[in-house]
């Protein structure tokens, strides 16, 4: 019987998951912890749009291990995501920035997934209203180092750990939230890049952004240039030939680059072009995290038919020794990251 189909039916992310679930993609566990996620998205967009409203913006007063100052939104952020993915029921670990190490779910009954995570990414710009974005990736327990029934805290730590530090071709799910003009989730779970935006009039992510691919060459740039006396000869190499419009039959690069990782990369995602955060004399690995930063976002550019890597190898084949560990990272058209590679080789034009 054909189904008619109504000019009132919308695709909401909970459809969209049951259909790959149909299909095999996902099991019912890795849908309810994505499902947890999403809520977790759809509150800390309230408390974003809500900041400076409800005394929320501004220095929570604490640092994070890292000795970064810790927004009131950091912190809050990472309670809710760290809420929603405890009550979740199929999370056994999860590994979040705001957190010195990981930390084992105890209410965790089935699926015991293990989840990393950057609950506010670029929160230094919350405070002039600047989008933000949380970011995820979702990993099966590790076989060879089971959490559960171990008594010793010490050795429970030393599991956790070795199950929050796998590499980036394992992940089973990575997304992002953008809090921006829209909030929008993009994720993937192995089978291309798929957008939902949230309607706030039904409090639903829907589907906006169908199987994304990533423009095969883009128009745009975006680094940090201020960080330009610290890099190395290749990539000031690389950065003068992206601005030389002889290169480029006259027309040069332009430069968008707004400090938060989720924007830029949404928007590079979308139009395509290069991200870039390289490593330099002061900061030899560069400043983002290859565990919920650049694997889960290398994932998605993977998929989106782009490259993610460091300049040397691809994020997604790094084994991470630390769960903080940084690594350099480019990102983005497949043009425009392989040229990158190019001059970080040594070679020129
Ligand atoms: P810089 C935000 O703190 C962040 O981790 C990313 O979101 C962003 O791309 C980068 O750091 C910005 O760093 O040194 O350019 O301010």
């Amino acid at each position: 019987l054909g189904r008619r189909s109504s000019k009132y039916e919308i695709f909401t992310l909970t459809t969209w998951l049951l259909r790959e679930e149909q299909k095999g993609n996902v099991d019912g566990e890795l849908a309810t912890v994505i499902a947890s996620i999403a809520l977790a998205c759809k509150q800390i967009s309230s408390l974003v749009n809500r900041a400076g409203i409800s005394n929320l913006t501004g220095l929570d007063g604490g640092e994070n291990f890292s000795g970064e100052d810790q927004k009131k939104l950091d912190v809050v952020s990472n309670e809710v995501f760290a809420n929603c993915l405890r009550s979740s029921g199929r999370t056994g670990v999860i590994a979040s920035e705001e957190e010195e190490v990981p930390i084992a779910v105890e209410e965790s009954y089935s699926g015991n997934y293990i989840v990393v995570f950057d609950p506010l990414d670029g929160s230094s710009n919350i405070d002039a209203g600047i989008s933000v974005g949380s970011i995820w990736g979702v990993y099966e327990p590790s076989e060879e180092c089971p959490i559960d029934a171990i008594d010793d805290p010490d050795k429970m730590m030393e599991q956790c750990v070795l199950n929050v530090c796998q590499p980036g071709k394992d992940l089973k799910c990575s997304g992002y939230c953008l809090y921006s003009s829209s909030t929008t989730i993009v994720l993937t779970v192995g089978h291309g890049v798929w957008g939902f935006t949230l309607d706030p009039a039904i409090g639903e992510f829907v589907l906006t952004h169908r199987d994304v691919k990533i423009p095969e060459k883009g128009k745009i740039y975006s680094f940090n240039e201020g960080n330009y006396n610290l890099w190395n000869d290749d990539l000031r190499a690389y950065m003068e030939h992206v601005k030389d419009p002889a290169a480029h039959n006259g027309k040069p690069y332009s430069a968008r680059y707004i400090g938060s990782l989720v924007g830029d990369f949404h928007r590079t995602l979308l139009y395509g072009g290069i991200y870039g955060y390289p490593g330099d004399k002061k900061n030899p690995n560069g400043k983002l995290r290859l565990l919920y930063e650049c694997a889960p976002m290398s994932f998605l550019a993977e998929q989106a038919g782009g490259k993610g890597t460091t300049g040397k190898r691809p994020c997604l084949e790094i084994m991470p020794e630390k769960v903080h560990q940084r690594e350099p990272l480019f990102i983005g058209s497949k043009h425009e990251v392989e040229l990158l590679e190019h001059f970080v080789a040594g070679k020129r034009m």
